[in-house]
């Protein structure tokens, strides 16, 4: 039997995000199973390597209960990290470079020791340098932002930029810490790191977990975003957007009018 279209499918996903235009979902149509889109979201990060980026990281998705409910889907999924799609702290996105995007207070994590496969995580702070706040620009490249399991998997998990705030060292407690997400100055979501698989730190055994399922082993000096630890919420032209982690401070991101 003939699988589904792997590079076919990485290259209309591609085209979307390029052209910021919204396609139609693909996985019910091709056939696509979740490892099929793992494949698909390999091909896909490899065609923006091949123009010249470069992987610094990954990210967890799905991570918290408010995420599942938001998008309908709830499984913990990851994606990667391209060294385009960071934003200095403080930095302008160009808005009409996404097609609806949303943002999402997270944790970021500087990668050091990891174990070998295989090997159990150990310390978490022998893993993991240092710890930081962080936004997620989430953009889903299908119309309404509506999705499956293997068509989000696919898309690299909605991922289009991130800012990464001041690194600390790795505090006591990463589990209850509050977490504040603003728009233009008011309080669009508030959390808790306790919503990310009930505390940041799994979120780095699941990636490690998941992600070796798929041959991909994480690196020291890799970026980590553990995942949201609220729902996303629209970014609009002009917006002005601070996430807050207590403990950890600030970063923010302007959307161009
Ligand atoms: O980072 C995330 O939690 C996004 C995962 C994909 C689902 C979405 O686009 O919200
Ligand atoms: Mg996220």
């Amino acid at each position: 039997m003939i699988g589904p279209d792997v590079a076919g499918i990485a290259e209309k996903l591609g085209a979307a995000a390029d052209g910021a235009t919204a396609i139609a979902q693909l996985a019910a149509e091709t056939g696509l199973d979740v490892d099929a889109a793992y494949a698909v979201q390999t091909a896909l990060v490899q065609r923006r390597l091949n123009r010249g980026e470069r992987l610094v990281g990954l990210k967890m998705g799905l991570t918290s209960k408010a995420k599942m409910a938001q998008v309908g889907v709830d499984e913990v999924i990851w994606g990667r990290l391209t060294d385009s799609m960071r934003v200095p702290d403080g930095g302008t996105v160009e808005h009409a470079d996404f097609i609806h995007p949303r943002v999402e207070p997270e944790v970021a994590f500087l990668l050091d020791r990891l174990p070998e496969p295989g090997e159990p995580l150990g310390a978490f702070t022998d893993a993991v340098r240092a710890v930081a706040p962080a936004i997620e620009l989430i953009d889903s490249r299908y119309a309404d932002f509506t999705f499956s399991l293997p068509d989000v998997v696919a898309d690299n998990t909605s991922a289009a930029a991130f800012v990464v705030g001041p690194w600390s060292p790795v505090p006591d407690g990463l589990d209850n810490l509050g977490v504040l997400l603003e728009i233009d100055g008011r309080v669009a979501q508030v959390g808790s790191t306790a919503a990310i698989l009930g505390d940041p730190r799994r979120a780095l055994d699941e990636g490690i977990r998941l992600a070796g399922r798929h041959g991909v082993r994480l690196r020291s000096g890799w970026l980590f975003l553990a995942g949201a630890a609220t729902a996303a919420v629209p970014l609009r032209p002009g917006s002005h957007v601070r996430a807050v982690v207590e403990r950890l401070g600030s970063c923010s991101l302007k959307a161009s009018s």
